[in-house]
């Protein structure tokens, strides 16, 4: 039986403050009208901390900041030295590392396993990585040396905190930008920490700013007229919204949105790393990925076998205390985000599909939800074509590789897939044939700073990572 006890050390690792002003200009300030919201702990349903929630007068301080330092210091600063500065935020993020997973997790509701592991490394790799492009911009794109954009807004969601605003921070900085970034508004605080960390780093104040604030905020930040560039990671819906603002206006944007992936297995595959890779597919940072293997389309010959391995396995499974090293499976990041997977999940079941979970008992108190498979799934059926977001996994199957193609991208998003098999050859028709930004093989869920990641369809438009992530910071025709 689970029983929240924050790991003794945890406290220690990181001090939460009581309540987080805004950061703008270099410094942490006060909302003019003094609002605040509460950033809850969703393992525990405690409140962390008060944070300031931005109206339009901090909307305007925070880009007029951005404005002033790109027009005065980010813009004609020589490449090598804004890479100083990137390389130096880096292994800052190293140095602090178990601070930022330790608030990851805590605010996040992910696994420390995975935070630890994953998220921060790979922020600091995406810093590292841009850092060496602010001296070499000449060669990121076609013709003589590209020039930025101005000011970048920034909207991230909540299942990567950390890494999004990585993914958002560092090329814009390395190409010149300056940013007004806002995190989500359940899960604002490592920004705030990432910002004590620009602080330590001496960048000159305005190059990055902080405002925290709920979906107002970011509206009213990627409307405002003297922004140049935004980037927004979230709903399709949102994003739509975004798109429609930003047309008819010079700015220029980039929209990383939902997803529905496939993940195909081949009878030829290696089950038992077919079967690990559809379990971290689906059930890693639960489920909260917008590249997530939520569809798991099997071959009929090998459906028994795999389904067998796959319930067994994920009945191994350990969901809990997020700051507990052993957990595999956290917390659900909101009350709001568990009714909608509990209410799709339910619509599964009316509308005839099978569901299993492993015997597992959740926690009395905090946003929880059981690992989760669906199967006798339909193409036609709601949890086989929306998002769900959480950790569930819906179960069809094909016959032939011509069926898996035409299952696989009978989506409305295109963001990735997975495809399980021995034979070379069909990886490569495969990943021809599939409609989406990223085909992984014979794996899944792998980052890299320097692999561009992106959408087709409603999943979005513009790329983030590699020289493709810089270009999209870059007044340059080539992307
Ligand atoms: O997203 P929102 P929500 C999907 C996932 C999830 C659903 C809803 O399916 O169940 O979206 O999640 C800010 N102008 N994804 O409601 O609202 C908001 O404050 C500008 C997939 O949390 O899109 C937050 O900072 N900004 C996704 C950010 O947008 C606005 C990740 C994302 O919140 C805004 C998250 C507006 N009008 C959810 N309204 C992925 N692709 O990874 C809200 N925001």
């Amino acid at each position: 039986k689970f029983e929240y006890a924050p790991a003794p050390e945890s406290s220690a690792i990181v001090d939460i403050k009581s309540s987080y002003g805004l950061f703008v200009d270099g410094t942490f300030v006060d909302p003019v009208d003094g609002t605040s919201f509460k950033s809850v702990n969703p393992a525990t349903e405690e409140v962390l901390a008060d944070v300031a929630e931005a109206g339009a007068a901090d909307v305007n301080r925070a880009v007029a900041a951005a404005r002033t330092a790109y027009e005065n210091t980010w813009s004609t600063m020589s490449g090598r030295d804004r890479g100083k500065y990137l390389f130096r935020i880096a292994r800052l993020i190293q140095e602090r590392s178990r601070e930022l997973a330790v608030l990851e997790s805590i605010d996040n509701g992910k696994p420390i396993r995975e935070s630890r592991d994953v998220d921060v490394p790979l922020v600091a790799s995406f810093f590292f990585y841009y850092a060496g492009w602010a001296d070499k911009l000449q060669y990121a794109g076609a013709g003589p040396a590209p020039r930025p954009y101005g000011v970048a807004a920034q909207v991230i969601p909540w299942n990567f905190p950390l890494l999004m605003l990585s993914w958002k921070i560092a090329p814009a900085l390395a190409a010149g930008n300056t940013v007004v970034l806002k995190p989500a508004e359940t899960t604002p605080l490592t920004a705030l920490l990432f910002a004590e960390i620009c602080q330590q780093a001496d960048l000159p104040p305005g190059v990055v700013n902080i405002i925290t604030g709920a979906g107002d905020t970011g509206r009213m930040l990627v409307e405002h007229d003297d922004v140049d560039k935004v980037a927004f990671t979230g709903s399709t819906d949102v994003g739509k919204a975004i798109a429609r603002s930003v047309a008819g206006t010079s700015k220029k944007a980039t929209l990383e949105l939902g997803g529905k992936a496939a993940n195909v297995v081949f009878e030829d595959a290696a089950l038992d790393q077919a079967v690990e890779g559809v379990v971290n597919g689906i059930f890693f940072n639960q489920g909260h990925v917008c590249c997530a293997g939520s569809r798991l389309l099997v071959q009929e010959s090998v459906y028994d076998e795999v389904l067998d391995r796959l319930k067994r396995r994920v009945g191994t499974l350990r969901l809990g205390d997020p700051l507990d090293k052993n957990t595999d499976v956290g917390a659900i990041n909101s009350a709001e985000q568990l009714a909608r997977i509990r209410e799709l999940s339910d619509v599964g079941e009316t509308e005839g599909a099978e569901r299993w979970s492993p015997a597992c008992e959740l926690p009395d108190r905090g946003y929880w939800f059981p690992p989760t498979l669906f199967t006798g799934v339909s193409q036609a059926h709601r949890i086989a074509r929306e998002e769900i977001f959480g950790p569930v996994l819906s179960v069809l199957t094909f016959r032939t590789p011509a069926e898996a193609v035409e299952k696989a991208n009978n989506t409305p998003y295109g963001l990735s897939a997975g495809v399980w098999t021995e034979k070379g050859s069909r990886i490569l028709w495969m990943s021809q044939q599939l409609r989406a930004g990223v085909v992984w093989a014979n794996t899944f869920n792998k980052f890299d700073p320097a692999s561009p990641f992106g959408g087709y369809k409603e999943s979005g438009y513009g790329r983030e990572g590699g020289r493709h992530g810089l270009l999209s910071y870059l007044n340059t025709e080539e992307k």
